[in-house]
């Protein structure tokens, strides 16, 4: 059994190359949950959309959101008709978080929706919240605090970014798959995605029993950068770091995972590849994903690196 935490894009990309060298259950991804957000009354859960459309082959390769084959029917009509138009909802899209909203309403938990949602497209693998109770990033600016999908999506990232917090995390329990991977005898290690560690691996180390049980695993534990070349490889997190006075590669890993992760995967040229800091081991590989061949490749990295560990 392995465990992956993952949010955003490369996060998704990671957990699909694990679920494609894995056999069928052996793999639990736990995403985040601090993108998550309501948006005319619907229940609307990023970084888990994107996990799942990716681990069933659906995700929209274009765009880095929402599902393939979309049209754009219900977005129109809703700018004509003077609605908020700055987040896009496919039509596609729309009838997931409709039924997500429905059966939440009916009383499902958050981890309930997302294995049925799974499940039914296919999925062979665990796809769990990392937290059902609601932990919500808000991101503090120049211009002001800004809930985050206002911040990433409505202001494109501009303004300044001064800080994090992760709005409910104190009183958020820990989901109960994410629970049960992490005490699973079986568990043979834990992959943190190449996410954004602030953003997305963030609001996980916020919930105190996640932390405190990533801290007392009895298992490997190894990261994947998101960082090359000093740039992000998708999304913002390097400019974040920038603003945070951080250097954006794989040393800055350290501040985050110190106590959690074990060894980290960089990239060849990362100036930290080689060396260990703050106990953290870290390993040169080609981290960029171009495609399933390059998301397998790295998975079985990953793997490798961790099962070394052991
Ligand atoms: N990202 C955008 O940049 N613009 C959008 O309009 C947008 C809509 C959207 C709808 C559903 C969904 O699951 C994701 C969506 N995203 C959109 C992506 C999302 O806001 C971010 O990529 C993640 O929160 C960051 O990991």
């Amino acid at each position: 059994m392995i465990l992956a935490l993952a949010g955003g894009v490369g996060g998704a990309r990671l957990a699909n190359g694990l679920a494609h060298v894995l056999p069928a259950g052996e793999l639990t991804v736990a995403v985040n949950v601090g993108d998550d957000f309501t948006h005319l009354g619907l229940p609307i859960c990023p970084d888990i959309d994107t996990v799942t459309y990716t681990l069933a082959g659906r995700n929209n390769r274009e765009l880095g959101w929402g599902v393939s084959g979309e049209s754009w029917a219900f977005m129109d009509e809703l700018k004509a008709l003077g609605g908020p138009d700055w987040f896009n909802l496919g039509d596609r899209d729309l009838a997931k978080h409709a039924l997500r909203g429905e059966w939440q309403r009916q009383g499902w938990t958050l981890s309930q929706v997302t294995a049925e949602l799974a499940r039914r497209q296919g999925i062979p693998h665990a796809i769990v919240p990392m937290s059902d109770d609601p932990v919500r990033s808000m991101v503090l600016t120049d211009e002001g605090e800004l809930p985050f999908q206002d911040y990433f999506v409505r202001r494109r990232c501009e303004p300044r970014f001064v800080s994090i917090r992760y709005a409910g995390a104190e009183q958020a329990k820990i989901s109960p798959g994410l629970a049960e991977a992490l005490a699973d005898p079986a568990l043979e290690a834990v992959v943190v995605c190449p996410s954004n560690p602030v953003l997305s691996i963030g609001p996980f180390l916020a919930v105190t029993d996640i932390a405190a049980a990533l801290r007392a695993r009895r298992v490997p534990c190894v990261a994947v950068s998101p960082f090359i070349g000093g740039e992000a490889v998708k999304g913002p997190a390097a400019k974040i770091m920038r603003e945070l006075g951080e250097e954006p590669g794989a040393a800055s890993l350290v501040g985050h995972y110190a106590g959690i992760v074990d060894a980290v995967l960089c990239d060849h040229a990362d100036p930290a590849a080689g060396q260990t800091l703050g106990g953290i081991a870290f390993h040169a590989a080609d981290t960029l994903m171009r495609d399933d061949a390059d998301q397998q490749r790295l998975a079985h990295e990953a793997l490798a690196l961790a099962r070394g560990l052991a």
